[in-house]
């Protein structure tokens, strides 16, 4: 299942993944250089607000929590079933040259999936806020290389998707939904309503972000969008004045709409994704004109910190309740291996199937296919939209043991990683 709140996570309303993506993934233009081209162009201006904004710097901090206040309220670290790499690196470390910046994270097989992660970027790192950057260029790649399940299949499809990052805009009064608001059958945020050859996405601020991180603005947003299904993919990397009380710069990956309160789940193509799973980031230090992007500190050695939180696992079986669809019993295979523990391979497990050996995708009748209704044995009262008030990843209908529906079950993993950077 899609988790409820994932801010790194896949999938939400109105992704209808229709082709073979992960066949097709890391061929064509997404797989090209992404170095920015003399082609991009940056014909649509900031607002006057936008640029006003500009101009006088970043907006103070928000004293607003963020859903990574909430995540950290209570999370563990150092938990078995939580263990992340991270690195980071420079194309130069000369002091004061306009390198490109690389950043990898990674977390392995036997472990649950990142829920959510930032990286706090020293505060002596130059970074050009987006507002000076021409809108809709070409300035970074984004990988993400995670198995995925499809229609219902386990979680066994290997990435990678790929993005080419656009530099977007940090304008939050000018906005667009994730979602189908005019009701075309096309999500807004993939639409080109202006016909300005550019995804509106790029142009305009998701709605959705604000209730992320309310009262913030980002320094800088690049969009990516992965066109192998239709519609398409997003991905955004958003550059925040330190959240949390990080002592830097907070990166943020955000992939669809996850980490939304009121994303709506379970309509999509992809059923879930899971680990071994990671993220590379590869930014552009200056534009193919020679614009500074990022700017290396004084001689020095910088540390570039990963704060990554996992999902929760209320049964402790070592699988996610995101991924599991019996998440309070353990569970007899893994939902990465056809068939393992299910024997009818309806993706759910022998250990709470009512009749592990009658197929049924869609056991309790109510649309969602059996991996991607977060109560795949209860149907909701309201069919149109699967709540989950805890944000546990188990629907209300049927968070009934443990803690119950208004406290999430499992714990929150907390893990660290620092990557050094040298310059000299
Ligand atoms: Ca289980
Ligand atoms: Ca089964
Ligand atoms: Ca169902
Ligand atoms: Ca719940």
């Amino acid at each position: 299942m899609w988790p409820a709140a994932a801010l790194l996570a896949l999938v939400a309303a109105g992704v209808g993944v229709t082709v073979g993506i992960l066949a097709m993934g890391g061929k064509s233009e997404e797989d090209a250089a992404v170095a920015p081209t003399r082609t991009a162009r940056a014909t649509a201006a900031p607002t006057t607000d936008a640029a006003k904004a500009c101009a006088r710097g970043p907006a103070p901090a928000s004293e607003e929590p963020t859903l990574f206040d909430d995540l950290a309220d209570g999370a563990s670290r150092d938990d078995p079933d939580f263990e992340v790499s991270f690195g980071a690196e420079v194309s130069d470390q000369s002091a004061g040259v306009h390198a490109d910046l690389n950043l990898e994270m990674a977390v392995g097989g036997k472990n649950v999936a990142p829920r959510a992660f930032y990286v706090t970027i020293p505060p002596e790192w130059g970074i050009t806020p987006g507002c000076q950057i021409p809108l809709g260029l070409a300035i970074g790649k984004l990988r993400w290389d995670a198995p995925l399940g499809r229609d219902g299949n386990p979680c066994n499809e290997p990435g990678p998707l790929l993005f080419n990052m656009l530099n977007a805009s940090t304008d939050t009064a000018n906005t667009v939904e994730f979602g189908d608001s005019d009701g075309n059958d096309r999500p807004d945020f993939a639409e080109d309503k202006d016909a300005s050859g550019r995804a509106d996405v790029v142009e305009k601020y998701p709605t959705f972000l604000k209730r992320m991180f309310p009262g913030r603005v980002p320094i800088r947003r690049l969009v990516g969008l992965f066109k192998y299904v239709d519609p398409p993919i997003l991905a955004q990397s958003l550059f925040f004045e330190s959240l949390s009380g990080s002592k830097g710069t907070t990166l943020v990956i955000i992939v669809q709409d996850l980490g939304d309160p009121e994303a709506v789940r379970g309509e999509s193509g992809f059923t879930d994704y899971c680990t071994p799973y990671g993220f590379r980031i590869s930014d552009s230090g200056a534009t193919f004109e020679g614009l500074p992007l990022y700017t290396n500190p004084a001689a020095g050695r910088y540390q570039f910190i990963l704060t990554a939180f996992g999902e929760r696992d209320a049964d402790g079986d070592g699988i996610e309740n995101t991924l599991d669809t019996c998440p309070f019993d353990v569970n007899q295979g893994n939902p990465r291996v056809k068939g393992e523990g299910d024997a009818d391979e309806d993706g759910l497990d022998a250990a709470c199937d009512p009749n592990d050996f009658e197929g049924n995708p869609d056991q309790d009748g109510d649309g969602y296919l059996n991996r991607v209704d977060i109560c795949p044995l209860a149907a909701g009262a309201d069919t149109t939209k699967q709540k989950d008030a805890d944000e546990d990843g188990i629907g209300d209908e049927c968070d009934t043991s443990g803690k119950g529906r208004d406290v999430p079950d499992g714990h929150v993993s907390l893990a660290l990683g620092a990557g050094e950077i040298v310059t000299h």
